[in-house]
């Protein structure tokens, strides 16, 4: 039975070590290659649901702004209404703790936080494995933030093997990671483009395919023994590679700009002085910056001589997606 009440979601962004970068199918979002992630406390999206009879169309507020055109909420409203055996319209109202497009992964904790907020409201009670699939119909990276902490993808081969499951045994507990904010302005060509356009046209894409592969293994034992400064290496690897399929696209693109390099050094230069810490960059010119919680504060530190302390922002791991009361 539908919910008479709004029914309140919380989920996290979530930041991938070992990256998704494009889709096998694009309609029900089967990803190429599995991917691995953070789930991040600081970073996150509350929505609530209410279906509502009578209600001529869906009304959908993001940041306090009615939003009609999205595809992406519509991929889930769709199949929860399938899946509830509904046409009743519904009140969504989302708001971002994210830098919304700035490459801070806001679709991941908004289609999570829809996911949960939505199918609870339309009487639903699905499974934690079901919600990561519902969730990726709206953002493949969405299916990661259902879980807490350490999180992967796993790729599949259709819509029902496709989704995200918590790492079994994580010794790894201690990771921060260091949200460098370098430019909080929507992007030119959104993930959804530059992966299409990588998929198809990038000639590394099969080596991408394969060295990614082979990082989730490694990541995972990282993770599972303890070992940060292999997680850490392996990370950095795979963000600069799949940047490389940005720049080997044709026509050629990126998201880096002179901020982002210049953050890629100063990492480079904490680790030649012995502070261990790795960088990893999303589709957006942020740079965040992995290191053990020990160590976060000397980091965030040397990084305030050279940006604004206010774009620097820590996070530990958060939990998964949830129900709140409001
Ligand atoms: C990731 N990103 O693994 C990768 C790394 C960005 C770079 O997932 O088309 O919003 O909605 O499935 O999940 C961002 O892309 O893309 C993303 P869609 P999504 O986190």
């Amino acid at each position: 039975m539908i919910s008479q009440h709004p029914v309140f979601a919380r989920a996290h962004t979530n930041i991938a070590v070992v990256k998704y970068w494009g889709k096998a199918n694009e309609q029900i979002i089967i990803p190429q290659s599995s991917s691995l992630s953070l789930t991040l406390k600081e970073f996150y999206t509350d929505t609530s649901a209410q279906f509502v009879n009578g209600l001529s169309h869906d009304q959908i507020m993001i940041n306090h702004h009615e939003v009609n055109e999205s595809q992406k909420i519509k991929a889930v409203l769709a199949l929860v209404r399938q899946l509830a055996g509904i046409n009743t319209h519904v009140k969504i109202n989302s708001v971002n703790h994210v830098p919304t497009s700035a490459g801070l992964a806001s679709s991941a904790s908004g289609l999570s936080a829809l996911a949960l907020a939505s199918s609870y409201a339309a009487g639903l009670s699905l499974s934690r494995r079901n919600l990561s699939r519902l969730a990726r119909h709206g953002s493949g990276s969405a299916s990661r933030s259902i879980y807490g902490g350490w999180v992967e993808w796993q790729r599949g081969h259709d819509d029902k093997s496709s989704y995200a499951f918590p790492i079994k045994d994580p010794k790894l507990n201690d990771v921060d990671m260091i949200a460098v904010i370098i430019k909080k302005t929507p992007k030119k060509i959104s993930s959804r483009q530059g992966m299409r356009r990588s998929v198809k046209t990038s000639p590394y894409y099969q080596a991408w395919k394969r060295t990614t592969a082979h990082d989730l293994v490694a990541a995972v034992h990282a993770i599972q023994t303890n070992d940060f400064q292999t997680l850490g290496r392996v990370a950095e690897t795979n963000a600069m590679r799949m940047h490389a399929l940005t720049l080997s696209a044709d026509p050629p693109f990126t998201y880096f700009n002179g901020e982002t390099i210049k953050a890629i050094n100063l990492v480079n230069q904490m680790r030649a002085n012995g502070i261990p810490c790795y960088y990893t960059i999303d589709a957006g010119p942020n740079v965040k910056i992995m290191c053990r919680h020990q160590d976060r504060l000397k980091i965030k530190d040397y990084l305030s001589k050279f940006f604004n302390a206010k774009n620097i922002v820590i996070s530990g791991a958060g939990p998964g997606a949830h129900l709140i009361k409001k």
